[in-house]
């Protein structure tokens, strides 16, 4: 059994939808370090989670990234859905020109062992995925424990709030003339970054888990 650590319920709707059922939530709030990258703030998640927990982790940290504000709000996109609001959001892209933005979502996995170095090329891809996370220059790797990450992303664009589904930023982006919130939790998966981080962990932790 998988552990999902995150408090957010919308990210294990997807991961359970996507994984099948051998992935549970774990309700923890692990400590969030500032970075202006996803990928060092999973994998220190990742390391605490799995030493609270005791067991094969996942910790899923994610957030949009506007490109007129060079990102904003990405890795603050917690904070800022708490303290500004998604309607806001909006409001302020409603002011750009570029409207133009893109999801991401990163996943660390930590069961406590060493990942065997292997040169097929879909471990290739996840170190790639990994620098382009900002993994490879973090502090956070004086830590011993071994943590792998999977990147997705998606392209898309900010609009006025449309839909019901998902949770989050999900009504103002909006990706091939539908909001996130107007998908079912298939259709985004299909093409969410979570989808495709997701996508690549599967991949890769089923090679892992039938060796
Ligand atoms: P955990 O840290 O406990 O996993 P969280 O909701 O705080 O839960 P993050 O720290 O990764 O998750 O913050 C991500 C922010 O981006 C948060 O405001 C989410 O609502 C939002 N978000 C993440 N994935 C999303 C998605 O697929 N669609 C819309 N919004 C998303
Ligand atoms: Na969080």
């Amino acid at each position: 059994m998988l552990n999902y650590v995150t408090t957010n319920p919308g990210k294990v709707r997807e991961a359970v939808d996507y994984l099948t059922d051998d992935v549970q939530q774990f309700d923890f709030d692990y400590t969030e370090i500032q970075s202006s990258e996803l990928g060092p703030i999973a994998a220190h998640g990742a390391r605490e989670a799995y030493r609270h927990v005791g067991e094969p982790v996942l910790v899923d940290d994610a957030g949009l990234f506007l490109d007129a504000f060079d990102g904003f709000p990405g890795p603050y996109s917690s904070y800022v859905e708490d303290t500004v609001g998604v309607e806001r959001v909006w409001r302020l892209g409603e002011l750009e020109e570029n409207r133009r933005a893109e999801f991401r979502c990163v996943l660390a996995y930590c069961d406590g062992e060493e990942f065997r170095a292997s040169p097929d090329p879909v471990d290739r891809d996840d170190r790639v995925a990994a620098a382009a996370a900002g993994a490879e220059e973090s502090e956070e790797e004086e830590d011993p424990l071994p943590v792998k990450l999977f990147e997705g992303v998606v392209r898309g664009r900010l609009v006025a709030p449309r839909g019901e589904g998902g949770f989050g930023y999900d009504p103002i982006f909006e990706h091939d003339g539908q909001t996130m919130a107007e998908m079912s939790t298939e259709e985004k998966n299909a093409i969410s970054h979570r989808g495709r981080a997701l996508a690549k962990f599967g991949e890769w932790f089923q090679e892992r888990t039938a060796v």
